[in-house]
């Protein structure tokens, strides 16, 4: 594979810098190149072969002439900046420039770029050959220089080492952009580089199992992260991996029952029914997949390309390496059997009021055997439900509806237990006790922004979610730095970039914000859909960021875009109901993870916030937890741990639709560019000094390697020495009252000759030692 980045520096060469005033003098010298927006939308490169007045004439490569208006051209980049490894190396920034640069450099499999601090990420929908041992010792030598996830990993462990910093990779993007297995090429760079106990091997085993237990197949992804993930890698104080713990958000409960045609449940299912061992299968009555209700509504039971009995037993492996019993392991499946058969479950009525009773048959035999319960204590938590009237207990009766939701509120609640409980056991695992004194690096893989035709709760989340990581990301690239100009005394002409804290006021504000009235009609027993709705549009309707639809629906301005929420099965959803007739019957089983599922449900509810009244075991509306104040707490906490981080960030780009290599959908990137402030940040970033560091610390880190004694050894006097010596350019740097400020690429010279100079040093020492030996 070639190295080979046509990178070139700006500085060398004589371009203009901007504009169109800049650039008539430039044509006039050369034939300059000029995008031409098609009527399709898509930009064409067109070479200006003369300018008259208002007009110019162009031509374009397949040999079309003709003349437009000159100010529907945008200027192009010469030819000696195509492919740049940077976006900030553009001399012109518009929006075909970058989309051009960045297709020029995906055309040749260069998928990785800059975009200053930011590392762009194009799927490339094929393997290409850039990962693996040579590679990440290439990058921990700093001998290859291109833009590459490793690279971001490894400035996260200088930095964190250098500065104690803890560290965070924030992966952002759409599904199906890559995010997930940018986060494994991350870890992967980690745990080569910094391995040496073994337990690096237990942290990238945690990948299948997770992959396995909460990934599906969408129709947008075949391998479709359906939970939020952050993993903390703790560090010793010698640097080297010694434990980790993750943090799982939100996964799709509904995914279990119900799933689109074309998509399917999670692989675990699919991998248990092909990969289970005949003596397992007799064990727990396992059939063919065909034959689950729950798999069978989205008519897909296999990936092209994916052999889920083979996945099957790499998932147990991995279950082996982290310290999972084969015992545990058994009784996961039987959990995932348990659920399966759930959905055959089928009820019939028993009086003329249509109230209903489950069906006793092999489903409903099958399902008690391995609850371990009686079948009439599984047969009455599906077909009624306990209730508290005045102090009184009585039995309320299901109808068809009813008992149905209960049968699939179990089965959720059984799954989402089941994974909850494999991340504990997974932390169990990582956790050595010894991070406590060491230093930390956090990925963050987390679902991106969406829209789709129709959107419910799970996106409302789920947009939120990015809603708050974008603040995070604009914090911290713009806000911070602009605020540390402005403290530290530094000539730093404003730049405006979007925020969105009206967005953000939006969802939060109390009383009268998107959550806190979601979740007060969640805990009115006569709220409907509908009656949400209107709530909405009676109080946000004032707000730019809110319009109200025709109906249950409205729509919220993100950042990203506009998105359309339709109400229905919001407050359900909201809502969750942990029925206590499933803790209940979850507690009374003789197995022993649905009673640690029954425990651990009790005591999150005791511990979580709460909307709704608290009341034992048997009221009426039995102790309501709301998705959506849960979720919001594990987002605060999220976003709080970020910021005591230093962040990356590495944006995916899903560069089209079809999944498939080699086809570049300048539309579809754009957009995405633009919803994740990649074109902001490069703007931004251009302007700004983005590199910084105290008096102190650059005259300790680079003072040695003067040549002459200064004078003074005040650290200022000492830097700019250091300064002068190294003929940084004043243009390149700031001195601020604390700190000195740099534009970005000057610390690298500093920075490499410290370390030649250092190696030369621990080569003379070790040189003596050997002599005195
Ligand atoms: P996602 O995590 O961003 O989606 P994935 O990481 O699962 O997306 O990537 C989707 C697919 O793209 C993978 O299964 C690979 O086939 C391919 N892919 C991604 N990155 C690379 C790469 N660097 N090299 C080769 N192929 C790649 V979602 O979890 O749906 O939001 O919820
Ligand atoms: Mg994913």
């Amino acid at each position: 594979p070639s190295l080979m980045d046509p990178s070139v520096s700006p500085q060398n060469s004589i371009l203009p810098s901007r504009g169109w005033d800049d650039i008539s003098v430039y044509n006039a010298k050369k034939k300059q190149h000029a995008w031409f927006q098609a009527p399709d939308g898509n930009w064409e490169l067109a070479r200006i072969i003369s300018v008259t007045g208002d007009e110019s004439l162009i031509s374009f490569a397949e040999g079309k002439v003709c003349k437009v208006p000159s100010d529907v051209l945008l200027p192009a980049n010469p030819e000696i900046l195509d492919g740049v490894a940077d976006l900030m190396q553009l001399s012109y920034l518009s929006e075909p420039s970058v989309l051009y640069n960045l297709q020029y450099r995906y055309d040749r499999d260069m998928i990785y770029s800059k975009a200053g601090p930011v590392l762009v990420a194009i799927n490339p929908f094929k393997n290409i050959p850039l990962y693996g041992r040579d590679y990440i010792d290439g990058y921990k030598r700093k001998k290859i220089g291109h833009p590459h996830v490793y690279a971001i990993a490894d400035t996260a462990i200088r930095e964190m080492i250098r500065d104690e910093v803890n560290q965070a990779i924030v992966i952002s993007g759409e599904s199906g952009a890559g995010k997930t297995e940018t986060a494994k090429i991350a870890m992967q760079y980690l745990a080569t580089v910094r391995g040496g106990s073994g337990i690096e091997y237990e942290i990238l085993k945690t990948n299948p199992i997770l992959e396995g237990f909460g990934n599906a197949k969408t129709s947008r992804n075949d391998n479709s992260s359906r939970f939020g993930k952050l993993i903390d890698i703790h560090f010793s104080e010698n640097g080297k991996i010694s434990g980790a713990s993750i943090q799982t958000f939100l996964l799709e409960k509904s995914r279990v029952v119900q799933c689109g045609e074309g998509e399917r449940s999670y692989h675990s299912f699919y991998q248990l029914c092909a990969g289970a061992p005949p003596s397992l299968r007799e064990k727990i009555n396992l059939k063919n997949a065909h034959e689950y209700k729950y798999l069978q509504q989205s008519n897909c039971y296999t990936i092209p390309g994916v052999n889920d009995a083979e996945q099957f037993r790499i998932a147990m492996d991995a279950l082996d390496v982290v310290h999972v019993s084969k015992e545990n392991q058994e009784n996961v499946c039987e959990m995932l059997a348990a659920v399966l058969w759930l959905g055959n479950v089928t009820f019939s009525l028993v009086d003329d009021e249509n109230h209903v009773e489950p069906v006793v048959d092999e489903a409903l035999q099958t399902v008690a055997k391995l609850l371990g319960c009686r079948i009439e204590q599984l047969q009455l938590a599906l077909s009624s439900r306990e209730m508290k009237v005045r102090g009184e207990n009585f039995i309320k009766k299901l109808t068809l509806a009813q008992a149905i939701d209960a049968r699939d509120a179990l089965a959720k609640s059984i799954y989402s237990s089941l994974f909850d409980w494999l991340v504990e056991q997974i932390n169990k695992s990582l956790s050595t006790g010894k991070h406590m004194t060491g230093r930390s690096i956090s990925i963050l893989d987390i679902y991106g922004f969406e829209s789709f035709d129709v959107n419910s709760i799970e996106q409302f989340c789920i947009n939120y979610a990015n809603e708050r990581l974008q603040q995070h990301f604009n914090r911290h690239l713009f806000k911070l730095q602009q605020e540390e100009y402005i403290q530290d005394g530094i000539n730093w002409a404003k730049v405006d970039f979007e925020d969105n804290q009206a967005c953000l006021n939006l969802f939060e504000q109390k009383p009268l914000g998107l959550l806190s009235l979601l979740d007060e009609e969640t805990t009115f027993p006569k709220a409907t859909d509908l009656s949400l709705a209107n709530k909405l549009k009676q109080h946000l309707s004032s707000n730019p960021c809110f319009r109200g639809e025709r109906g249950k629906a409205f729509t919220v301005h993100h950042y990203a875009g506009e998105v359309k929420y339709d109400t229905t099965g919001f407050l359900e959803k909201n809502r969750d109901l942990l029925r206590i007739d499933s803790i209940q019957l979850l507690s009374s089983c003789t197995s022993e993870l649905p009673q640690i599922f029954a425990s651990n449900m009790l005591s999150l509810q005791s511990e979580s916030p709460s909307i709704g009244s608290v009341k034992k075991a048997g009221g009426v509306d039995s102790q309501k937890l709301s998705v959506m104040s849960k979720f919001k707490g594990q987002l605060f906490q999220l976003i709080q741990c970020l910021g005591n981080t230093r962040s990356h960030f590495i944006r995916c780009i899903k560069p089209n639709n079809l999944h498939s290599p080699g086809i570049y959908d300048q539309q579809l990137v754009l957009q995405q560019l633009k919803c994740c402030g990649v074109l902001e940040v490069v703007r931004i970033s251009r302007s700004g000094f983005p590199t910084r560091m105290t008096h102190q610390k650059f005259a300790r880190r680079y003072g040695f390697l003067l040549l002459d004694n200064v004078a003074s050894q005040d650290p200022l006097s000492v830097s700019v020495a250091i300064l002068n010596q190294f003929g940084i350019l004043p243009e390149m740097f700031q001195v601020g009252y604390t700190k000195l400020f740099f534009r970005t690429g000057q610390i690298g010279k500093l920075e490499d000759t410290r370390n030649r100079t250092l190696n030369g040093i621990l080569r003379v020492q070790s040189c003596f030692r050997g002599h005195k030996a």
